[in-house]
């Protein structure tokens, strides 16, 4: 089967990175990840990363550059990464739909999250891009 792509954004503040915990579905629930999720039939994957960053935390950002690898999610998704900055005059995140916590992860703080599994190798290999 063809691989569909889940987008998530390595979003860095201050030297800060966001993490969001999920409040859905039940078996992700109060995991850890990086916020994003499937790219649609003709859209970029920068394009929705924008677009769900939007619909999932109210924020604008700008995506940065692919973070390299990919991670397997339930088949047929695998998971990549880009970095991501909110733009100037963007609201601040705010958990509306799938998630019920943020956390500006400082380098120290990365790994005090339970991130979602499937996550962890991705974060490893985003601190490792963005020198964290
Ligand atoms: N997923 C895993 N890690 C991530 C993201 C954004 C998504 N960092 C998984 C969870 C779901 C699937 O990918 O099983 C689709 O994600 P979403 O559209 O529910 O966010
Ligand atoms: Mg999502």
């Amino acid at each position: 089967m063809t691989e569909r792509i889940v987008v998530g954004a390595a979003l860095v503040d201050g030297g800060r990175l966001l993490a969001a915990r999920r409040s859905a579905p039940v078996e992700l629930a109060g995991r850890w990840e990086l916020p994003g999720g499937k790219v649609e039939a003709g859209e970029t994957p920068e394009a929705a990363l924008v677009r769900e960053l939007r619909e999932e935390l109210g924020v604008a950002v700008e995506p940065g550059e692919r973070v390299p690898g990919q991670w397997p999610l339930k088949s047929p998704y695998v998971l990549q990464v880009w970095t991501a900055r909110l733009l100037p005059g963007s609201a601040a995140p705010e958990p509306l739909q799938d998630h019920d916590a943020l956390r500006w992860l400082a380098p120290a703080e990365i790994w005090d999250v339970a991130w979602l599994e499937q996550d962890v190798p991705a974060v490893r290999r985003t601190l490792a891009q963005l020198g964290l």
